[in-house]
């Protein structure tokens, strides 16, 4: 049964390589290398070579909803909780009396946003190594990705490089324009985008979905060295 979608989402059939036009033709320098930096200004710089190791494997099957009005439904992801990374690697090194409340997630492309800790510690988001039984491929966030099911996938930084809790507000620029990366995105409340409603949003952005993923197809393709790209754009 397929799930019911939330407010002002469409279904695709297949899930397209995607994201801010900046980003087609980046990707990630070191995509088999799952390494994680953490830091922040309550939690000492380190460095985690297997971030994911001991910890208990999640498989978890969600959908995923692009901010741009398309989700891609049923998707079965494999990784672990970031509750339960939390809980390993960060609560036991905060400095004392340290109360991180924003995190910055930040990836090998450059790509970077935040979200709230408490947003982070739900029991659905997963930092990712596997999609549909196998390891992640450089399109879709190799090596490691946050999965955020319930905000816009723009929270669901691929090529995972760095994670940073922060007590004050941190010092991290979007790199969209600032209305386009709501601090928390939540899809259930339509939280596209701050100062402009979401269904505003919907209209200005859902033109843009079919050119987006063909460039990042056809960067993706290129990046592979694909003998033939895809044919130019047909007018319309
Ligand atoms: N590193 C990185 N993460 C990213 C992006 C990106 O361009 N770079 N795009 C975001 C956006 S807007 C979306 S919709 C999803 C798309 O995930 P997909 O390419 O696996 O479909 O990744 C998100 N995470
Ligand atoms: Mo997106």
């Amino acid at each position: 049964m397929p799930t019911q979608l939330p407010p002002g989402q469409h279904a695709r059939s297949d899930f397209p390589r995607f994201g801010l036009t900046p980003f087609a033709r980046r990707f990630p320098d070191q995509p088999a290398r799952s390494q994680l930096r953490l830091g922040g200004d309550v939690l000492p710089a380190r460095v985690l070579d297997a971030p994911l190791d001991g910890l208990e494997r999640i498989d978890q099957c969600c959908d995923f909803h692009c901010v741009t009005t398309w989700s891609r439904q049923g998707l079965h992801w494999s990784g672990v909780r970031l509750a339960h990374f939390f809980d390993r690697h960060v609560a036991p090194r905060l400095a004392p009396g340290g109360q991180p409340a924003t995190v910055v997630l930040r990836a090998q492309d450059g790509y970077r946003t935040t979200l709230p800790l408490a947003d982070l510690l739900a029991a659905d988001v997963l930092l990712a190594d596997r999609l549909d039984g196998v390891p992640l491929t450089v399109e879709h966030g190799a090596p490691l990705r946050l999965v955020a099911p319930a905000h816009y996938g723009y929270k669901s930084v691929k090529h995972l490089a760095a994670i940073e809790f922060w007590q004050a507000r941190p010092r991290v620029r979007p790199p969209a324009l600032a209305f386009m990366d709501h601090p928390r995105a939540r899809v259930a409340l339509e939280e596209r985008g701050r100062w402009l409603p979401g269904w505003l949003l919907r209209r200005v952005y859902r033109p843009l979905i079919a050119s987006t993923v063909k460039g990042f197809a056809s960067a993706w393709a290129a990046q592979r060295g694909d003998p033939t790209p895809p044919a130019p754009d047909a007018k319309r």
